[in-house]
């Protein structure tokens, strides 16, 4: 299994797309092990966006992050999983992001593009770590739709 980190970003809740983008996730059969709303610290911000650090538009990202509530969510799947929700999200810049993906559906501007999504197994694991306490997560529930979803 594969886990990716989504964050909702500030612009897609006081948008009112938290239900809109969530109701993607699920209906492609993607299955939920964590959800949350949370404000996040600008510490956490840094952490998370370090590999940013130095870049033009570093400062205005850790403030856009921090400055509204997120949802952030665990999405967990078979190997591949994260290149298909990089593919449901789009193009970073929602200006060039294909209609059908959630930035080119929802967005307009590349430093408002409503959505995070982990980039690699890697970082998936590394960011589920750093926004969720074990406690938190429901690793390995049965889904009746299981077996409607994967061979
Ligand atoms: P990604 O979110 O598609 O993985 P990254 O290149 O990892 O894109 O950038 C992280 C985030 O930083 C972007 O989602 C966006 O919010 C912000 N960002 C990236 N490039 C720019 C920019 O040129 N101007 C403003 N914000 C940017
Ligand atoms: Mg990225």
């Amino acid at each position: 299994m594969e886990r990716a980190l989504i964050i909702l970003k500030p612009d897609a809740v006081q948008r009112g797309l938290v239900g809109p983008i969530l109701s993607r996730i699920e209906q492609r059969g993607l299955k939920l092990q964590g959800l949350k709303l949370m404000q996040v610290s600008e510490s956490l911000a840094r952490t998370h966006y370090g590999e940013h650090e130095g870049k033009p538009f570093f400062n205005g990202l850790v403030g856009y992050i921090t400055s509204a509530p997120v949802v952030v969510l665990v999405v967990a799947g078979k190997a591949g999983t994260i290149e298909m929700i990089r593919t449901m999200v789009g193009a970073t810049n929602p200006a060039k992001a294909a209609p059908g993906t959630i930035r080119g559906d929802f967005g307009i501007e590349i430093g408002r593009n409503l959505i995070h999504a982990s980039d690699s197994p890697e970082s998936g694991e590394r960011e589920v770590a750093i926004f969720f306490s074990p406690a938190e997560l429901i690793a390995d529930w049965g889904r009746v739709t299981d077996a409607w979803i994967y061979e």
